[in-house]
């Protein structure tokens, strides 16, 4: 996971802290002068080095997967610290690299007020040197307080985006999509050995479902986004629309399972708009209509009939309805995976 190793980011007191009595300590094995030169340098060091530590360990938002910076935007726009400043251009990630750069322009002038400085000091007798030490550790220290908030805004997107879910943009991906209680979640758990991982994502508050499994010794991601892909567009907010588009980058298949049964308490009609609102934005991504709880109804046109609880019982069988054969979760699985059509490049052991 790109974020899930980012170090700890540093706030303005404890960098301002660390630098001066790493300084005090560098000082006190020297004399006169030397002492306050020595002091300089090492505050300015520590401070430069460690405010370009904080922007080194960051990915590359250029190069990152289209699916990781469209999440990373959708998770920083739910952060209290992103969305304050309205009035900025573009949008979140944005706002982020413009604090990483305020971080680098704050580790270069550390620096620069270090070497300064330093020449300054040199000749002087040790008092005036010792106030001139003081002139330049009060203007580091004003440097670092100038990016305070840029060190808070980064720490806030390091908190938010390390505890992502293992969700991998590489790996193959079916999404399940459909209204609620149509039986998604008893798709993927029955399909995936309930080897599935709940992850909270700050923008949903119900868990994005993350469930693997292999087909012809490749490994599929099955995810079920509960929140996300389960109502109509209109209903969700900007960051649940920017999630959506974080999906369609992930997404290799979309199953969207309707119930023409009804039980599922929504109108047939509501989940096949639902079901064209989802192959609408999901654009070339193959879109399958699954029917599902075909054990008590296959009532609509779509692409495969299976029952998700009855699977052993009636797959394979006709339904009630003339000419519809129930498929077994298996073939559904199948079907998805050769939608995907995925070749993989290098021969694959299925587990990694
Ligand atoms: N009769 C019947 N019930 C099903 C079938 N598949 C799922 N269900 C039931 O439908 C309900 C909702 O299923 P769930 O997987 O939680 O739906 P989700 O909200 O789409 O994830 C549960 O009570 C399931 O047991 C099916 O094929 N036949
Ligand atoms: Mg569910």
């Amino acid at each position: 996971m790109e974020f899930e190793s980012l170090p700890t980011t540093p706030t303005a007191e404890e960098l301002v802290d660390q630098a001066f009595s790493r300084a005090a300590r560098a000082g006190r094995a020297k004399h006169g002068v030397e002492a306050q030169e020595s002091m300089l340098q090492t505050a300015s060091n520590v401070l430069a080095d460690n405010l370009a530590n904080v922007v080194r360990a960051w990915p590359d938002f250029d190069e990152l997967d289209p699916f990781y910076r469209e999440l990373a935007e959708a998770v920083l726009g739910s952060a209290d610290e992103f969305h304050v400043d309205e009035e900025a251009e573009g949008g979140s990630v944005d706002a982020l690299r413009r604090s990483l750069s305020e971080l680098s322009w704050a580790s270069r002038k550390t620096k620069e007020l270090g070497r300064e400085y330093q020449g300054r000091v040199r000749g002087k007798d040790p008092d005036a040197a010792r106030k001139i030490r003081k002139q330049a550790f009060a203007r580091m220290a004003d440097v670092v307080d100038e990016v305070e908030g840029d060190l808070a805004r980064v720490a806030a997107a390091r908190e938010a985006l390390r505890r992502l879910p293992d969700i991998r943009p590489d790996v193959p991906t079916i999404v399940v999509a459909g209204y609620p209680n149509v039986g998604k979640s008893s798709f993927v758990n029955a399909v995936t050995n309930a080897r599935v991982e709940v992850a909270e994502y700050p923008f949903t508050t119900k868990g994005v479902h993350v469930g693997h499994v292999a087909q012809r010794h490749v490994r599929y991601q099955l995810v079920d986004t509960p929140g996300l892909l389960d109502r109509p567009e209109s209903e969700r907010n900007d960051i649940e629309r920017q999630a959506v588009s974080a999906l369609t980058h992930l997404a290799d298949c979309v199953l969207v399972f309707v119930d023409p049964s009804e039980t599922c308490g929504y109108p047939l009609d509501a989940q096949l708009e639902l079901r064209d609102r989802v192959a609408g934005r999901f654009g070339d991504v193959p879109v399958l209509t699954v029917s599902n709880k075909a054990d008590l109804s296959t009532e609509v046109d779509a692409d495969h009939y299976v029952s998700v609880t009855e699977d052993e019982a009636i797959a394979g069988k006709e339904s009630a309805d003339e000419g519809v054969v129930v498929e077994s979760l298996d073939d559904l699985l199948a079907a998805a995976v050769d939608a995907i059509g995925y070749e993989p490049e290098l021969p694959s052991r299925g587990e990694k």
